[in-house]
């Protein structure tokens, strides 16, 4: 019996940190077990690979924009087989960002969409993507951007409509704006019954089938 393997995706400021957290304590609460040191969030900035991408997106560095899109899917290929052992393991995963993000910001940048697939295809595919969605208007009155790249009005507003374009109807769409509890809630309403599913479902899809 498999985890499930399940992803938060959202724009900056979409409140993903705090409910992959909320959504991991509440899954152990029900007894479900969860991979350690959940929730895995990508970047995954500690290993070589991630290094460099962090410093890239704190300016220490430039790199050129598909090297940087590599880099990003190298940084969960890193990653592929140790979810996929959890996952045999029966452990739940919980991801903070995943290969949509991946796609998101570099064809937000101008890279072709085809192009930008290609490097994260036969990765472990999500049971499910929960899609915390926040309008602009919302994310503006939250707290400030940092310094970042990409924490600014108009990338995120560009993130935000390929997000859109990737999204399909096996996507939990969340309403990012509603309180923290609420927000909890509706996820878990969806994403139990998934869980118990993947039980049933011993064969880990790849992405992108
Ligand atoms: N980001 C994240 C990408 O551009 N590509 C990717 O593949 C991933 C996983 O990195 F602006 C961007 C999204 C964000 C930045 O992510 C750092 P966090 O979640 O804010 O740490
Ligand atoms: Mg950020």
């Amino acid at each position: 019996m498999r985890g499930a393997l399940i992803v938060f995706e959202g724009t900056d400021r979409s409140g993903k940190s705090t409910q992959t957290r909320n959504f991991t304590n509440a899954l152990q609460a029900a007894g479900i077990a969860v991979a350690e040191h959940s929730p895995w969030s990508f970047p995954h900035r500690t290993s070589p690979v991630g290094q460099v991408i962090n410093a890239y997106l704190t300016n220490k560095t430039h790199l050129h924009e598909r090297a940087l899109h590599l880099l990003f899917s190298a940084n969960r290929w890193e990653k592929a087989s140790q979810i996929r052992q959890a996952l045999r393991r029966g452990e739940t995963v919980v991801l903070d960002r995943y290969a949509y993000s991946g796609i998101a910001y570099s064809v937000a940048k101008g890279l072709p969409l085809t192009w930008c697939k290609c490097a994260d295809e036969g990765l472990p595919a999500p049971d499910v993507v929960v899609f915390l969605h926040l309008s602009p208007e919302a994310a503006a009155k939250r707290a400030d951007y940092g310094s970042e790249r990409y924490e600014n009005k108009h990338m995120q507003t560009a993130v935000a409509k390929v997000f859109e374009q990737l999204r399909t109807e096996q996507w939990l769409v969340v309403d990012a704006d509603a309180d923290e509890a609420t927000v909890l809630n509706r996820i878990l309403d969806s994403a139990m019954p998934t869980v118990a599913k993947a039980r049933s479902t011993p064969h880990i899809a790849s992405l992108w089938n």
